[in-house]
Protein backbone atom coordinates (compact mmCIF):
# COMPACT_ATOMS: atom_id res chain seq x y z
CA UNK A 1 0.00 0.00 0.00
CA UNK A 2 2.50 2.20 -0.78
CA UNK A 3 -0.22 4.77 -2.66
CA UNK A 4 -2.12 5.65 0.83
CA UNK A 5 0.71 7.15 2.26
CA UNK A 6 1.58 10.05 -0.30
CA UNK A 7 -1.88 11.11 -0.85
CA UNK A 8 -2.60 10.88 3.26
CA UNK A 9 0.71 13.63 3.14
CA UNK A 10 -1.26 15.49 0.56
CA UNK A 11 -4.50 16.10 2.63
CA UNK A 12 -2.60 16.89 5.38
CA UNK A 13 -0.74 19.61 3.57
CA UNK A 14 -4.34 20.88 2.08
CA UNK A 15 -5.93 20.82 5.45
CA UNK A 16 -3.07 22.63 6.87
CA UNK A 17 -2.74 25.68 4.03
CA UNK A 18 -6.86 26.05 4.27
CA UNK A 19 -6.25 26.27 8.42
CA UNK A 20 -3.44 29.01 8.01
CA UNK A 21 -5.61 30.82 5.31
CA UNK A 22 -8.67 30.56 7.65
CA UNK A 23 -6.71 32.01 10.35
CA UNK A 24 -4.90 34.79 8.05
CA UNK A 25 -8.52 36.29 6.91
CA UNK A 26 -9.93 36.25 10.27
CA UNK A 27 -6.60 38.27 12.05
CA UNK A 28 -6.43 40.70 9.06
CA UNK A 29 -10.58 40.91 9.73
CA UNK A 30 -10.15 41.27 13.26
CA UNK A 31 -7.52 44.03 12.84
CA UNK A 32 -9.48 45.77 10.57
CA UNK A 33 -12.04 45.54 12.56
CA UNK A 34 -10.24 47.23 15.65
CA UNK A 35 -8.89 50.10 13.58
CA UNK A 36 -11.73 51.51 12.31
CA UNK A 37 -13.25 54.79 13.87
CA UNK A 38 -15.90 57.04 13.21
CA UNK A 39 -14.62 60.13 11.48
CA UNK A 40 -15.08 63.78 13.93
CA UNK A 41 -18.55 65.29 13.59
CA UNK A 42 -19.08 67.80 11.07
CA UNK A 43 -19.62 71.46 12.27
CA UNK A 44 -23.21 72.87 10.76
CA UNK A 45 -26.75 71.28 10.34
CA UNK A 46 -24.52 68.28 8.74
CA UNK A 47 -24.33 64.75 9.55
CA UNK A 48 -21.57 62.39 8.37
CA UNK A 49 -22.09 59.05 7.46
CA UNK A 50 -19.34 56.75 7.36
CA UNK A 51 -18.06 53.10 7.07
CA UNK A 52 -14.45 51.20 7.64
CA UNK A 53 -13.57 48.15 5.45
CA UNK A 54 -17.08 46.35 6.96
CA UNK A 55 -20.42 47.58 8.17
CA UNK A 56 -21.46 44.95 10.10
CA UNK A 57 -22.23 46.61 13.55
CA UNK A 58 -22.62 50.00 15.22
CA UNK A 59 -18.80 49.56 15.97
CA UNK A 60 -17.86 50.17 12.26
CA UNK A 61 -19.95 52.55 10.43
CA UNK A 62 -22.66 54.92 11.23
CA UNK A 63 -23.85 58.27 11.36
CA UNK A 64 -21.47 61.30 13.66
CA UNK A 65 -22.96 63.29 14.66
CA UNK A 66 -25.53 60.57 16.51
CA UNK A 67 -27.59 62.89 17.51
CA UNK A 68 -28.27 66.25 16.22
CA UNK A 69 -30.18 68.86 17.48
CA UNK A 70 -31.61 71.94 15.24
CA UNK A 71 -34.08 74.39 15.39
CA UNK A 72 -37.41 74.28 12.90
CA UNK A 73 -36.62 74.78 9.52
CA UNK A 74 -33.06 73.50 9.55
CA UNK A 75 -31.98 71.99 6.62
CA UNK A 76 -30.15 68.85 7.78
CA UNK A 77 -27.64 67.47 4.74
CA UNK A 78 -26.19 64.00 5.50
CA UNK A 79 -22.66 63.63 3.72
CA UNK A 80 -22.13 59.81 2.62
CA UNK A 81 -18.15 59.71 3.06
CA UNK A 82 -18.31 55.67 3.25
CA UNK A 83 -17.34 53.37 0.42
CA UNK A 84 -20.69 51.58 0.27
CA UNK A 85 -24.45 53.01 -0.06
CA UNK A 86 -26.51 53.84 2.85
CA UNK A 87 -29.95 55.53 3.51
CA UNK A 88 -31.56 57.72 5.88
CA UNK A 89 -34.53 56.06 6.57
CA UNK A 90 -37.13 57.54 9.36
CA UNK A 91 -38.51 55.09 12.28
CA UNK A 92 -40.27 55.22 15.10
CA UNK A 93 -38.18 54.10 18.13
CA UNK A 94 -40.86 51.98 19.04
CA UNK A 95 -40.32 49.98 15.98
CA UNK A 96 -36.13 49.49 15.91
CA UNK A 97 -35.16 45.73 16.07
CA UNK A 98 -32.52 43.57 14.51
CA UNK A 99 -34.52 43.46 11.16
CA UNK A 100 -34.70 46.69 10.75
CA UNK A 101 -38.06 49.13 11.17
CA UNK A 102 -41.01 47.77 9.41
CA UNK A 103 -43.37 50.42 10.36
CA UNK A 104 -41.07 53.14 8.71
CA UNK A 105 -43.25 55.97 10.62
CA UNK A 106 -42.04 58.46 12.87
CA UNK A 107 -43.86 58.71 15.73
CA UNK A 108 -46.68 61.17 14.27
CA UNK A 109 -43.52 62.99 12.35
CA UNK A 110 -42.74 63.36 8.49
CA UNK A 111 -42.08 60.24 7.67
CA UNK A 112 -39.27 60.15 4.14
CA UNK A 113 -36.01 57.92 3.26
CA UNK A 114 -33.40 58.94 1.05
CA UNK A 115 -33.33 56.19 -0.69
CA UNK A 116 -29.42 54.71 -1.57
CA UNK A 117 -27.26 57.25 -1.11
CA UNK A 118 -23.89 56.71 -3.06
CA UNK A 119 -20.51 57.16 -1.91
CA UNK A 120 -19.53 60.92 -1.54
CA UNK A 121 -22.92 61.80 -2.20
CA UNK A 122 -25.37 63.48 0.37
CA UNK A 123 -28.99 64.13 1.00
CA UNK A 124 -30.71 66.64 2.75
CA UNK A 125 -34.25 67.00 4.63
CA UNK A 126 -35.72 70.39 5.91
CA UNK A 127 -37.48 69.70 9.47
CA UNK A 128 -40.28 72.00 10.07
CA UNK A 129 -41.86 70.06 13.38
CA UNK A 130 -40.45 69.84 16.52
CA UNK A 131 -40.09 66.30 17.46
CA UNK A 132 -37.23 63.68 17.60
CA UNK A 133 -36.58 61.76 14.51
CA UNK A 134 -35.16 58.37 14.88
CA UNK A 135 -33.91 57.25 11.19
CA UNK A 136 -31.55 53.83 10.44
CA UNK A 137 -30.24 52.57 7.42
CA UNK A 138 -32.41 50.07 5.61
CA UNK A 139 -29.63 48.23 4.08
CA UNK A 140 -27.79 48.55 7.81
CA UNK A 141 -29.79 48.74 10.48
CA UNK A 142 -27.76 48.89 13.53
CA UNK A 143 -26.67 51.93 11.67
CA UNK A 144 -28.99 54.55 14.02
CA UNK A 145 -29.13 58.13 14.51
CA UNK A 146 -31.60 60.87 15.94
CA UNK A 147 -32.53 64.26 14.83
CA UNK A 148 -34.10 66.45 17.66
CA UNK A 149 -35.90 69.63 16.59
CA UNK A 150 -36.76 72.38 18.87
CU1 LIG B 1 -25.73 51.71 5.70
Amino acid sequence: MSVSKPSRRKLWIILVVVVVAVIVVASVAFITRLTTFAPPAPSGPNVTIWNGTFCSDSGNCGYVPTVKNVTTGTTVTWTNTGGMPHTVTTCDSAHYSSAGCPAQDAAGLDSFTSGPIDSGKTFSYTFTTTGTYYYYCTPHPWMRGEIVVQ
